[in-house]
């Protein structure tokens, strides 16, 4: 398999697409973040955007929320010096065994994040793999709540929105491979 090549597959008029790489290199509309509930910044996706963006998403996050964001929701911010229009950033749970309502919450990150693009009439997106870095959720499980809730999404979409591109940008090829197969 060459890691380089985006492994895609179309719904209607509309693809989600899978790559390796670093999502604060990715020159989409919005580009989806790792954040916990209380938007505080950490490391992962979320030290690397914050970085790469420079500080003020930060400031603008502060301003904007500051009581944070519940879990299993997301909020809107502009992308500071990044590629992209915006940052969604989205709080997926904790993994507690998978009896906590995880799964639930980790598809509500998601179905709010694509919810939030699409209302800003966004035409693409990457995501990274909510809650699968230091919220420890199994990256198996994890892609295909992942897959599943972004094909739901795109599937019941108003033809007439926007929005044609979903891409996971996977950190490392075991990360793409779970990915993959939840695609498949
Ligand atoms: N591009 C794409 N994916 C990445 C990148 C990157 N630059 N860096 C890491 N990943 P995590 P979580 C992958 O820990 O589990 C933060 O401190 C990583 O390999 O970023 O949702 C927040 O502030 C993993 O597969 O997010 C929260 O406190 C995935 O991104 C907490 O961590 C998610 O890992 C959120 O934990």
């Amino acid at each position: 398999m060459n890691l380089n090549t985006p492994i895609r597959k179309a719904i209607g008029h509309r693809a989600i697409e899978l790559v390796l790489g670093d999502i604060t290199q990715q020159h989409v509309d919005a580009i989806i973040n790792a954040a916990n509930c209380r938007l505080a910044g950490g490391g992962g996706v979320d030290g690397a955007i914050h970085r790469a963006g420079g500080p003020s998403i930060m400031a603008e996050t502060r301003r904007l929320y500051p009581d944070g964001c519940p879990t299993g929701s997301a909020v809107i911010t502009s992308a500071g010096n990044l590629a992209a229009m915006y940052i969604v950033h989205a709080v997926g749970p904790v993994w507690n065994g998978g009896q906590r309502g995880e799964e639930t919450l980790l598809a509500s990150a998601y179905e709010s994040s694509l919810r939030l693009a699409d209302e800003h009439d966004c035409q693409s997106v990457a995501m990274p793999a909510l809650s699968t870095g230091a919220y420890r959720y199994p990256l198996e499980d994890a892609a295909r709540v992942a897959i599943a809730t972004s094909a739901a999404f795109l599937s019941q979409l108003d033809a007439s929105r926007p929005l044609v591109l979903v891409r996971f940008v996977l950190f490392s090829p075991d990360a793409l491979a779970a990915f993959q197969q939840a695609l498949a």
